[in-house]
C-alpha cells in the first residue's frame, strides 16, 4: 500500500506541496478549515494561481491521489502549512499552527512524523508546537517524530524550486530528522541539509531578513541618489559589476506575507538586539509614503485640482496573483487620503473588494493625468504607447519598478519619471515646469 501523507493547510505552499506528494505516487489528504476550498479542489478548479498547479492537479485528483477534506484522518506523516500572521503589535499569531497541531493529535500514532513547514520564530517547535503534540500521549522523539522544514520557494516559480532548491530540515532529534529526509527525497533534487528544529526556524527567517534588509538599502540608496543627482538604476547595474557586490532593487515597498513578515519574528525574541532589522522594516514600510509624496509632488507642480491616475498593478511583485501586504495598497489608501480621482488595473487581480478596478487596460487610462507603476508584471511592457497616450488627459508616467522602456514612452511624448532616477529628474522638472506654466 502507498504511503498516505495528510497535509494540514491549502494554501500556497500547503496545496502545491500536497500536489507534488501525490504526482510521486503519495496518497494525499489535503485539509483546510474552508469548506469552499476544499469542494472546489475536488472539482479540480483552484483558489490560487501558479504556473503548472491546474495540470498537476488534475492529474492527482484523476489518479485518484489526491483528495481535499476538511478534516484530518490517520496517516504516515503530516504536514503543517498554515498561515503564521502578524498581529497589530508585530508579534506572531500562531493560533493557526496550535489549532492545526490538534486537529491532528486524536489521529497520532506511533511511528507517524510531523512537519511544520509553516515560517515561525525560532523556538516555535520547541515552545509551542511540541506541547500540543503532547496530548497524543505518544512519547515524542521515540514514538512520535517532529522536524521543522521551512518552505523556501517563490511564488511563480514554485515548483521549478521546490524540486531544484536546496531544503532545509530540522529535527527534533536525529531520527525525526532523517525521517524527514526520506519523504523531501521523494521530489527534492537539492541537497537536503540536515540540523535541528530551532536551527531550521532561524535560518528561514534570517534569509528573509537578510533580503528586507538588503531592499531597504536600495531604497535608501535611491532616496540618495534622487538627492544627488544620480540614476540609481544604472548605479546598480554598476555597483554589482563588482564581484562581491549584489545590491538589491528598490520599489514602492516590500510585500507579500514572507519578507514584510517575518524579519518581525526575529525582532520578537530579541526586540534589544535587532536593531537594524527592525529600521529596515520602517524603511521599507515607509516607500508607499515616499510614493505617494512623488504623486503628490508632481499634482502640485502640474497645477491639477481634479487628478486623475492609472495606478498599474496591485499584486505585491510581478506575474503573480497575491497582494497580501502589497505596497500599492498602501499606495492607494494614501491617494484616497489625498482625494485624487484613480482607477487601479492588475491583469491578474479581479478582486471585488478593491475599489475603482478595472478590467482593460484603455479603460484604467481614460482621461487620466498620470500612470503609476506599483507592480511589475510583464503585462505592462507589451502595451501599445500610443493608444495609451490618446486616451489620456496629460501624460505623465511614475515608474516605481524600472519596468517600462523609458525611451520609447519618452519618445512617444511623455514625461517619464522614475523612483531613484535623480540624473533624468532635472530634465522631467523643466518639462513639468514649462507644462504648468503653459497650463
Ligand atoms: N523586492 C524589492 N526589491 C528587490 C527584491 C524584491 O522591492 O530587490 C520586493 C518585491 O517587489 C516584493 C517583495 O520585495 O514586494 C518580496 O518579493 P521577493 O521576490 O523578494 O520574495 P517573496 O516574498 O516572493 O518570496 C520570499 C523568498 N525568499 C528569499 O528570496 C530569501 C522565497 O524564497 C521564500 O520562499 C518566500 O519569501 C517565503 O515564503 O518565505
Amino acid at each position: 500500500m502507498a504511503k498516505k501523507l495528510c497535509v494540514v493547510g491549502l494554501g500556497y505552499i500547503g496545496l502545491p506541496t500536497a500536489v507534488m506528494f501525490a504526482d510521486c505516487g503519495i496518497r494525499v489528504l489535503g485539509v483546510d478549515v474552508n469548506e469552499e476550498v476544499v469542494n472546489r479542489l475536488n472539482k479540480k478548479q483552484l483558489h490560487i494561481e501558479e504556473p503548472g498547479l491546474p495540470e498537476r492537479l488534475q492529474a492527482v485528483v484523476d489518479k485518484g491521489l489526491f483528495r481535499a477534506a476538511t478534516s484530518p484522518e490517520e496517516a504516515d506523516a503530516y504536514i503543517l502549512a498554515v498561515p503564521t500572521p502578524i498581529r497589530e503589535d508585530k508579534t506572531a499569531n500562531l493560533e493557526y499552527v496550535r489549532s492545526a497541531a490538534r486537529s491532528i493529535v486524536p489521529f497520532l500514532r506511533p511511528g507517524n512524523l510531523v512537519i511544520l513547514e509553516s515560517t515561525v520564530p525560532p523556538r516555535t517547535v520547541e515552545d509551542v508546537l511540541l506541547p500540543v503534540l503532547k496530548e497524543s500521549n505518544l512519547a515524542i522523539g521515540e514514538e512520535l517524530f517532529v522536524a521543522h522544514s521551512p518552505e523556501r520557494v517563490i511564488p511563480g516559480r514554485l515548483f521549478a524550486e521546490l524540486v531544484n532548491n536546496d531544503r532545509i530540515v530540522g529535527g527534533i532529534n536525529r531520527r525525526s530528522a532523517e525521517m524527514a529526509v526520506e519523504w523531501y527525497r521523494a521530489f527534492v533534487k537539492g541537497t537536503i541539509h540536515i540540523t535541528d528544529a530551532t536551527t531550521a526556524e532561524l535560518v528561514k527567517v534570517m534569509e528573509n531578513t537578510y533580503r528586507d534588509v538588503n531592499i531597504a538599502l536600495a531604497n535608501e540608496l535611491a532616496q540618495i541618489a534622487e538627492k544627488v543627482g544620480v540614476d540609481i538604476w544604472e548605479a546598480i547595474q554598476l555597483a554589482n559589476c563588482h564581484p562581491r557586490v549584489n545590491v538589491h532593487f528598490p520599489g514602492p515597498g516590500v510585500g507579500g506575507h514572507c519578507i514584510a513578515v517575518d524579519p518581525w519574528f526575529i525582532v520578537e525574541q530579541a526586540p534589544e538586539l535587532a536593531k537594524l532589522i527592525r529600521l529596515s522594516r520602517q524603511i521599507n514600510d515607509g516607500m508607499p509614503t515616499v510614493v505617494a509624496n512623488k504623486v503628490k509632488f508632481l499634482v502640485q507642480s502640474l497645477g491639477l485640482d481634479h487628478p486623475k491616475i492609472a495606478v498599474w498593478g496591485l499584486a505585491f511583485k510581478g506575474d503573480i496573483d497575491d497582494m497580501r501586504e502589497s505596497p500599492a495598497l498602501y499606495v492607494i489608501k494614501a491617494l484616497e487620503a489625498n482625494g485624487y480621482d484613480y482607477t487601479v488595473f492588475d491583469p491578474h487581480i479581479h478582486d471585488s473588494r478593491v475599489p475603482k478596478q478595472v478590467h482593460r487596460i484603455d479603460e484604467s487610462v481614460r482621461g487620466a493625468d498620470m500612470i503609476l507603476v506599483l507592480t511589475d508584471h510583464s503585462y505592462y511592457k507589451q502595451v501599445d504607447v500610443a493608444k495609451i497616450k490618446e486616451r489620456m488627459n496629460h501624460h505623465y508616467v511614475i515608474d516605481t519598478r524600472h519596468l517600462l522602456n523609458r525611451e520609447e514612452w519618452r519618445q512617444a511624448g511623455f514625461t517619464y519619471l522614475q523612483l531613484g532616477d535623480g540624473k533624468n529628474v532635472s530634465t522631467d522638472a523643466t518639462v513639468l515646469h514649462e507644462v504648468a506654466a503653459t497650463g
